[in-house]
């Protein structure tokens, strides 16, 4: 998955923009936006960013909790996203991995995938009380 880095911008809008269509309860979030289509530039723009958080947690993954604790607090107490959400983006964002890398997602990648997503889930949960 090199090409993974460089593509991971693109693929954030897109499994942002597919969660929108296929989980519209997620749309309530995001109603501030107006356009919350596929093809809106402020869902691409916050694909980008979510990835941005991902790629963090990645070279923080020896303490996910951590590295994700500002971003705990802003979605629990500011945005008050249900953490169920979280799962939600997490299975949009391993399919498309899935769609856009076939050979390179073997059962081991998916493993190691939807571990750190849920690892990212809880980190991301850990502030809500
Ligand atoms: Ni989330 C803002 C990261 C899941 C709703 N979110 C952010 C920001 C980052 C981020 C980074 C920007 C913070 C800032 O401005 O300081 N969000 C992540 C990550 C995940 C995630 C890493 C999970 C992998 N967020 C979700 C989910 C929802 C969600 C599942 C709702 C369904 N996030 C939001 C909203 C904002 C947000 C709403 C504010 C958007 C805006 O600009 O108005």
């Amino acid at each position: 998955m090199a090409a993974g880095v460089e593509r991971s911008p693109k693929l954030g809008g897109e499994a942002l923009g597919r969660m929108l269509v296929s989980y519209p309860q997620t749309k309530t979030y995001f109603s501030h936006w107006g356009d919350l289509s596929p093809q809106s530039a402020k869902v691409k723009k916050h694909g980008a960013t979510i990835m941005a958080a991902l790629g963090k947690a990645v070279k923080g993954i020896d303490d996910i909790p951590g590295t994700l604790a500002a971003l705990s607090e802003l979605h629990a107490f500011k945005l008050r996203v249900d953490p169920a959400n979280f799962k939600i983006l997490g299975h949009n964002i391993v399919l498309v991995l899935a769609m856009y890398f076939p050979a390179d997602f073997t059962p081991e990648v998916h493993l190691s995938v939807e571990k750190f997503l849920q690892n990212v889930a809880l980190g991301l949960a850990e502030k809500y009380r």
